[in-house]
C-alpha cells in the first residue's frame, strides 16, 4: 500500500472513531472530526491535523474544562482497572467514576482508551481467576461501554522486567502451559492467556458489531535496543506476540501501546531506534500508540535530545514519522499531579485546573504542527525526457602537456617490508539483524583490531540481495545500487586501538535477507564475526 493511501486511511479512521463517539453520545451532527470539534491552538488540534490523537490519563478530579480543550483522547488513570470495577465471577460493578470519565469524553469529543482488563496488578477480585472468569469480565467490560470506548487495553504488562524477554511469572501467566517446553507459549497446543483473552475480546467485538479496537500494552518495549546497545528482548518478545495474534488466522490484536515511561532505568531510556521499532510493529498492520508517555526531566546521559523538551520533540517526531503511529497519550496533566511527580515528566506545571505550559509543551506542539513527513513526490511514471543528456563534449582541451616535474622522487626507498597479508584485517565487524516480513534493522559494531587508532571511518559493503536502507542512526549511511557506505557520526569518529564503534540502520528487502560479508573499513577488508 502506498504511503499516501495509508495516510488517508488513518486520517479517516480518526474521523470515523470520533464520529462513533458522537453517535454514541446522541449528538445531532455526526460528521464532525476531532480536528473540527476541538478548538484553539491545542495539542489535540495539532495532532488531529496530523491524523493522530493526543490524549491524557486523568481521574474525575482532574476534569476541568482545560482537559477537553487541550486533548482529544482520555484514558481513565485507575477507574477502569479490575480493582475498581470487577465484581465476583467477572461481573462489573462500581463504574461511577469510569462513567464520569466516559461522559466527559463524549461531551468534549474525545475518544476513550479503556484501561485495562487483564493485568497481574490492581486485579482486585480477578486476582487468581481462571480463563472462564476472565472471559466473563472481558465480555462485560466490552459490552458495558460498547463503542464509547475506541481502544481497550485487553492485556497489560504481560512481560517481565530486566530485559529477560520472558513473561512475568505470576498470575495470569500461571494459566499458561507450554505444551512442548520450547520456552514460548505461542504454539497452538499451548495454553496462552494472552491469546485466549484476545480471542474472547475479538469474539465479543465481532458478535456485537462493535468498532472497539483491541490493544496490548506494556513498558520498556519502546526501543529496538537498551542502554549499551544490546537487543531489547522485551520488545522482541512483544513483537512475536503481536506478530502471531494480529495476523491471520487469529486477527485478534489491533493495536499495541508502547507505554513510554522514559527514565534512566537501562531498559527505559529513549533510544535512537524508537522510530524503527514503531515502524516494525506498524508494518504488521497494527496501530501503535505511545500510550502513557512521560519523560524524566533529568535523564542523565541516556537521552537522545538536549533536555526534556528536546526529548519530547524527538519522541513525538518518531511517532509522526510512522503512519501507523496513530496516537500519543501523556500519563497525567501536570508534574505535581503525576504519579511520578519527583521526575517532573509531564508538559505542565501547576494544578487544580490552573496549568502553566512547560518548554516541553511548546516543543510537542511545534512538532505536531510540522505534521507527518510530506509524501515523497511520486516518481513520475511519464518516461523520462528522451532528450539526450547534454551532448556537448567534455572540454577537449588537452590536459596541460607541461611535463610533470622531472625532479626524481625521493630515492629513499619506501619501507620495503611487505605488509603481512594476514595482518590486513585490522577490523572485525559484528553484524546482527532483526528481520521481519519485508523489513529489518541491523546493529553493526566495528572493532579496531589493529594497533593504531582510527580517526574518522568509512565502512563499505555490498548487499548480496536487494536490501535497501531506509534510515540509520549513529552513522550517515548512503546506498548506490547495492553498494553501501556508512560514515561515522561526530561522536563515534574515533576508534581507539582495541576499541569499538557502533551504528544501526533500518531497511527493506524481499526474498532472503542475507548478511553481507565484504566489509571494508577505510578501504581495508574486515573479518566478520
Ligand atoms: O497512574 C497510576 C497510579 O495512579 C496508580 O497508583 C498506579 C498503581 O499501579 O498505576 C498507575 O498507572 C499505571 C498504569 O495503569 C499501567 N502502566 C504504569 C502506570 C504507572 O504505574
Amino acid at each position: 500500500m502506498s504511503r499516501r493511501s495509508n495516510r488517508s486511511r488513518i486520517r479517516s479512521t480518526v474521523i470515523v472513531l470520533s464520529t462513533a463517539a458522537l453517535v454514541a453520545a446522541g449528538a445531532a451532527t455526526v460528521s464532525t472530526s476531532i480536528a473540527e470539534a476541538a478548538t484553539g491552538d491545542s495539542l489535540g488540534v495539532a495532532a488531529s491535523k496530523a491524523g493522530m490523537f493526543f490524549g491524557v490519563a486523568a481521574s474525575p478530579g482532574r476534569l476541568s474544562s482545560f482537559v477537553g480543550q487541550e486533548f482529544t483522547q482520555l484514558t481513565p488513570e485507575n477507574e477502569m482497572k479490575p480493582e475498581t470495577i470487577a465484581g465476583s465471577g467477572g461481573s462489573i460493578q462500581n463504574t461511577g467514576n469510569a462513567d464520569t470519565l466516559v461522559n466527559y469524553a463524549q461531551n468534549n469529543n474525545m475518544i476513550v482508551r479503556g484501561h485495562t482488563m487483564v493485568w497481574y496488578s490492581q486485579a482486585g477480585s480477578l486476582q487468581g481467576a481462571n480463563q472462564s472468569t476472565l472471559n466473563n469480565f472481558i465480555k462485560n467490560a466490552l459490552l458495558k461501554w460498547g463503542n464509547k470506548i475506541t481502544y481497550w487495553d485487553v492485556v497489560n504488562e504481560s512481560l517481565d522486567d530486566n530485559n529477560s524477554g520472558k513473561r512475568r511469572n505470576q498470575w495470569p501467566h500461571t494459566l499458561d502451559k507450554d505444551s512442548n517446553n520450547d520456552g514460548d507459549f505461542l504454539d497452538d497446543a499451548d495454553t496462552d492467556y494472552i491469546r485466549d483473552s484476545f480471542k474472547q475480546a475479538r469474539q465479543v467485538v465481532q458478535s456485537n458489531n462493535l468498532k472497539t479496537k483491541l490493544c496490548i500494552n506494556d513498558y520498556d518495549i519502546e526501543g529496538l535496543t537498551v542502554k549499551g546497545g544490546g537487543k531489547n528482548n522485551k520488545a522482541d518478545a512483544m513483537y512475536d506476540i503481536v506478530k502471531k495474534y494480529s495476523q491471520a488466522p487469529y486477527k485478534y490484536i489491533d493495536c499495541v501501546g508502547f507505554q513510554s515511561h522514559f527514565n534512566d532505568n537501562p531498559n527505559s531510556i529513549i533510544t535512537n531506534d524508537l522510530e524503527a521499532n514503531i515502524r516494525r510493529f506498524g508494518e504488521l498492520g497494527v496501530e501503535v500508540h505511545l500510550s502513557e508517555l512521560d519523560i524524566d526531566d533529568d535523564l542523565s546521559n541516556n537521552d537522545i535530545g538536549t533536555g526534556q523538551a528536546d526529548n519530547y520533540r524527538k519522541v513525538v517526531r518518531a511517532c509522526l514519522n510512522v503512519p501507523k503511529c496513530t496516537g500519543i497519550t501523556v500519563w497525567g496533566i501536570s508534574d505535581s499531579e503525576s504519579w511520578r511527580s519527583s521526575e517532573r515528566g509531564l508538559l505542565f506545571t501547576g494544578g487544580n485546573g490552573s496549568y502553566q505550559k512547560k518548554a516541553a509543551y511548546t516543543a510537542v506542539l511545534n512538532e505536531l504542527k510540522k505534521g507527518r513527513p510530506t509524501d515523497p513526490t511520486p516518481t513520475d511514471p511519464t518516461p523520462t525526457d528522451p532528450t539526450p543528456t547534454d551532448p556537448t563534449p567534455t572540454d577537449p582541451t588537452p590536459t596541460d602537456p607541461t611535463p610533470t616535474d622531472p625532479t626524481p622522487t625521493d630515492p629513499t626507498p619506501t619501507d620495503p617490508t611487505p605488509t603481512d597479508p594476514t595482518d590486513e584485517a585490522a577490523c572485525r565487524i559484528s553484524y546482527t539483524d532483526n528481520t521481519w516480513n519485508s523489513g529489518f534493522t541491523a546493529a553493526v559494531t566495528i572493532s579496531n583490531t589493529g594497533d593504531t587508532p582510527v580517526s574518522g571511518w568509512t565502512l563499505a559493503w555490498t548487499w548480496p540481495g536487494n536490501q535497501k536502507i531506509t534510515s540509520s542512526w549513529n552513522a550517515t549511511v548512503t546506498q548506490s545500487g547495492s553498494a553501501v557506505t556508512a560514515r561515522n557520526a561526530g561522536h563515534n569518529a574515533a576508534i581507539t586501538a582495541g576499541g569499538t564503534a557502533s551504528f544501526g540502520f533500518q531497511g527493506s528487502y524481499s526474498g532472503t535477507n542475507t548478511t553481507p560479508e565484504n566489509f571494508t573499513l577505510n578501504g581495508s577488508a574486515c573479518t566478520v564475526s
